[in-house]
């Protein structure tokens, strides 16, 4: 789908779900860069006052015919594998081909599972439609990976476990806060008070020394965000603003949320995570 259009079917999805949440006080959600006839499906819904929060993804690692398929469930800590995956499809075939989403075809999202060791990649694909991607597990413990990536139109999170042996200290979620620190930056949610069940408006800035940092494009857009649920990890898709370092979220429950913020400045990747408290 091309960009202007990708916008218009999310403006008119966010048009809908804040009608219905203006009338209704209805619970809703969105999902970017939705295709055309989802999102008309979606705005029907919405002026039906029957929109229902969109399931959680991420949870699963076989989930609407598709399945996910990793060639090893475990590593070694800080030893880099070359880890190789596929998806399959209903009838068990290697699923080849992938629409573009955010200019890449597959992202790849690796984190322990007390949401630490954050790791955002893109795999190569092989001809025969594998995926592989070289991974190091910093420390040892149980990682959670997810394939996000979309098929004829229809986006999907799948994830897998992977393992890395040895003793693990598990680190309790960080209480929430505004500010984050990146590679001796700081980074401010300037906008962010989330409800559940209604798109909220996350929106960051980037200062270093005080004095405001302009990041660099970072596929597609301004950067990239991640928000995962404490608990299970559920993934929540989160569309990006082209020109600002700002973002439409969906958060389905109330509760704590680790949010990852990627921005690329000077040619480098970089990654400031927050804990978000959604309130019912
Ligand atoms: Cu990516």
């Amino acid at each position: 789908m091309s960009v202007p259009l990708r916008l218009l079917a999310f403006a008119g999805v966010l048009a809908a779900a804040f009608a219905a949440a203006a009338l209704a006080g209805s619970r809703v959600d969105v999902h970017p860069g939705r295709p055309a006839p989802a999102a008309a499906r979606m705005t029907a819904m919405a002026e039906k006052g029957a929109m229902a929060p969109q399931p959680v993804r991420g949870l699963a690692v076989s989930a609407d015919g598709l399945t996910l398929e990793l060639a090893r469930t475990t590593a070694a800590p800080r030893r880099p594998v070359d880890l190789a995956f596929r998806i399959r499809d209903r009838d068990g075939r290697t699923v080849r081909d992938f629409d573009v989403e955010h200019t890449r075809r597959m992202h790849f999202i690796v984190v322990r599972r007390d949401m630490t060791g954050f790791q955002h990649l893109h795999p190569a694909q092989a001809a025969d439609g594998t995926w592989s991607v070289p991974v190091a597990l910093r420390d040892a413990g149980s990682y959670r990976v997810f394939a996000d990536f979309s098929v004829d139109g229809e986006p999907h999170t799948l994830a897998g476990d992977l393992t890395a042996d040895g003793a693990m200290r598990a680190r309790p979620l960080p209480p929430p806060a505004r500010t984050a620190d990146a590679d001796g930056m700081r980074v401010t949610l300037t906008e962010g008070a989330s409800r559940a069940g209604a798109v909220s408006q996350l929106r960051f800035s980037v200062t270093r020394d005080g004095r405001p940092v302009a990041v660099d494009p970072y596929l597609g857009a301004r950067g990239h965000l991640v928000a995962l649920r404490e608990g299970d990890l559920a993934f929540l898709h989160v569309h990006p603003d082209e020109d600002t370092l700002r973002f439409m979220a969906a958060f389905p429950t109330a509760g704590r949320y680790r949010l990852f913020l990627q921005f690329k400045t000077e040619g480098r990747v970089h990654t400031a995570a927050f804990t978000q408290e959604v309130t019912r």
